[in-house]
């Protein structure tokens, strides 16, 4: 899954994306590069960011999304929102995904993605963006984030969404400090018998910069790909990342080595 910010602060992912016409080139690339999904999210799920209108968010992700579905129609496009609003909007506009970073906690959310026939990402986050990282506590992190994410599968299919278009996340970095993530990571297997897909996003954030010394997110390349190899090769079925290209080389290589180990 590409990463398609449409923020201000998107220009901290790489490269400032001025307007739609700059995103949808940027996803045009993503897919040229690999990316099997594009993911478009119009506010800042950062740390201490605050929330932003719906009118603001739809008016970031709407032509974007109207775009990339009408450039490139076999590539799924999937709406990164908490919104029930913007996600009706964006399903409207063409997006096939909805990438909930609150796991449909909001009651209309999975009522919106239910009739649409669209997919849906189900993540785990403590508390929300401006206070997850505020000291996150846990008494067993593995436990809380797995049974949270079982009992949101349960309340997908009870609102009518097929397990085969839910897939969760164990919110790397969403109210975790640094070992709560490596010990979710190390966890992805434990995550497959939940029976839906299963995705990590972990591009560029800040456990990485943590482990390597890298302040500047755009320079964290290579513990990224460490990551996202490490994780497809427990089993996780996605990877959510900024740097598409050399993802999907470092995938292609793992995948030869040990896919048919994890897919049994
Ligand atoms: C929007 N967003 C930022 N990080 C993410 C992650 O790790 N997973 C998902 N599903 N969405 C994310």
């Amino acid at each position: 899954m590409g990463i398609v910010n449409v923020t201000p602060d998107s220009f901290s992912d790489g490269g400032l994306l001025s307007g739609p016409e700059d995103a949808i080139r940027h996803g045009a690339r993503l897919a040229d590069e690999g990316a099997d999904v594009l993911d478009v999210g119009g506010e800042s799920t950062r740390p201490g960011s605050d929330t932003v209108s719906i009118d603001e968010e739809l008016d970031r992700v709407i032509p974007v999304i109207e775009g990339l579905s009408k450039a490139l129609p076999d590539v799924p496009v999937s709406v990164d929102t908490r919104k029930p609003d913007v996600a009706r909007a964006a399903l409207d506009a063409g997006a096939r995904i909805v990438n909930d970073i609150g796991g449909g906690r909001d009651p209309e959310m999975l009522g919106a993605v239910g009739p649409s026939g669209a997919g849906v990402v189900l993540m785990h986050m403590l508390r929300d963006p401006k206070t997850m990282q505020d000291d996150p506590r846990y008494a067993d992190v593995v436990a809380e984030v797995t049974e949270f994410l079982r009992e949101r599968i349960e309340a997908a299919v009870f609102a009518g969404i097929p397990e085969e278009r839910i897939c969760i996340d164990p919110g790397i970095g969403f109210g975790k400090n640094v070992d709560h993530n490596l010990a979710l990571l190390r966890a992805v297997p434990a995550l497959r018998p939940l029976g839906a897909t299963v995705m990590i996003g972990a591009s560029r954030k800040g456990f990485i910069g943590v482990l390597t010394g890298v302040e500047e997110p755009s320079e964290r390349l290579e513990g990224s790909l460490a990551v996202a190899v490490v994780a497809a090769s427990l089993g996780a079925d996605l990877v959510r990342v900024h740097d598409v290209a050399a993802t999907v080389r470092a995938l292609r290589v793992s995948d030869a080595i040990v896919r048919e180990l994890v897919d049994g």
